[in-house]
């Protein structure tokens, strides 16, 4: 049954159809199916097969992608209020948009990704200073600071990573928290990251999910 379920819901979020796919998700617990199978196997790995299709270079799309994500951090937020015992998450990222900068969508699209893979995902919101991202992952325990900047001056600014990286320094917090950042100027400039001071980069939600497990994977080890 669990395979059938699983087929609905890929093909609904390859349709980007957030209808059918919650439709598909309340039919299962209707006809008994835990909220832990419907995380773990159905949420999941449909997040994994567009992972897949994504790094295969098939013909995905944004709006694909933002609904799986989208879908995948609903689904997992309804389902983890219902699971039996409350479940262990893997590690806490505090995430927002560099300070000056107000684009939304992409930081979205990650925190649905790491949402979906147990990660916590404290969102500052956007136009977050970078004493704010520092403190607040120190307040919350966070392993990882990820950065979202869209723009060229947001992205290279003296008050966005470059900032963070500086303040982690300063306050010897380096080797315990990360930073991570993403946007389109880190795609023009695939090295840009380093010259912002950031420990590594990604191009999209699911590849910021892998690199953020593989650092909290680290800080756990
Ligand atoms: C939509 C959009 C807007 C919307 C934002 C709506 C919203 N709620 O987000 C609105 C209309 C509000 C807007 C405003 C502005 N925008 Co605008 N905007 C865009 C646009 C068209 C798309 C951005 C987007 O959402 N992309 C889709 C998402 C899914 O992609 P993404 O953000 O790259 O995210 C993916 C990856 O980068 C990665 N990622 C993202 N964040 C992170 C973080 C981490 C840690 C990791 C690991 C990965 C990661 O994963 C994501 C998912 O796959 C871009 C053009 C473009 N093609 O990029 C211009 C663009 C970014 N905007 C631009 C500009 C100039 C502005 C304005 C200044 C315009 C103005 N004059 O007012 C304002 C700035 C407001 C501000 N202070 O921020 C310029 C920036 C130019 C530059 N070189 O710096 C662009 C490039 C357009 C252009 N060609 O001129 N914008």
């Amino acid at each position: 049954m669990l395979d059938d379920i699983l087929r609905a819901y890929t093909e609904a979020i390859y349709n980007a159809d957030r209808t059918t796919a919650l439709a598909v998700v309340d039919a299962a617990r209707a006809s008994g199916v835990s909220p832990e199978d419907i995380v773990f196997k159905v949420v999941i790995p449909g997040l994994d097969m567009m992972i897949k299709a994504i790094n295969d270079g098939f013909d995905t799309n944004l709006a694909q992608h933002f609904m799986t994500a989208h879908i995948a951090a609903d689904v997992t937020d309804r389902m983890l209020a219902q699971f039996a015992r409350p479940p262990e998450m893997v590690g806490h990222v505090v995430i927002g948009t560099a300070a000056g900068d107000l684009h939304t969508l992409g930081k979205r699209i990650v925190m649905g990704c790491l949402k979906a893979q147990m990660i916590d995902a404290i969102d500052l919101g956007v136009n977050v200073p970078a004493e704010r991202f520092v403190d607040e992952a120190v307040a919350r325990g966070a392993s990882v600071i990820a950065v979202s900047a869209m723009m060229v001056h947001t992205a290279r600014g003296e008050n966005g990573a470059i900032k963070v990286r500086q303040l982690l320094r300063e306050r010897q917090l380096e080797g315990r928290i990360r930073l991570v950042v993403g946007g389109a100027p880190f795609r023009y400039d695939p090295r840009l990251y380093q010259i912002v001071g950031a420990d590594a980069w990604a191009d999209n939600g699911v590849s910021a999910a892998r690199v953020i497990l593989d650092f909290i994977k680290e800080a756990r080890s």
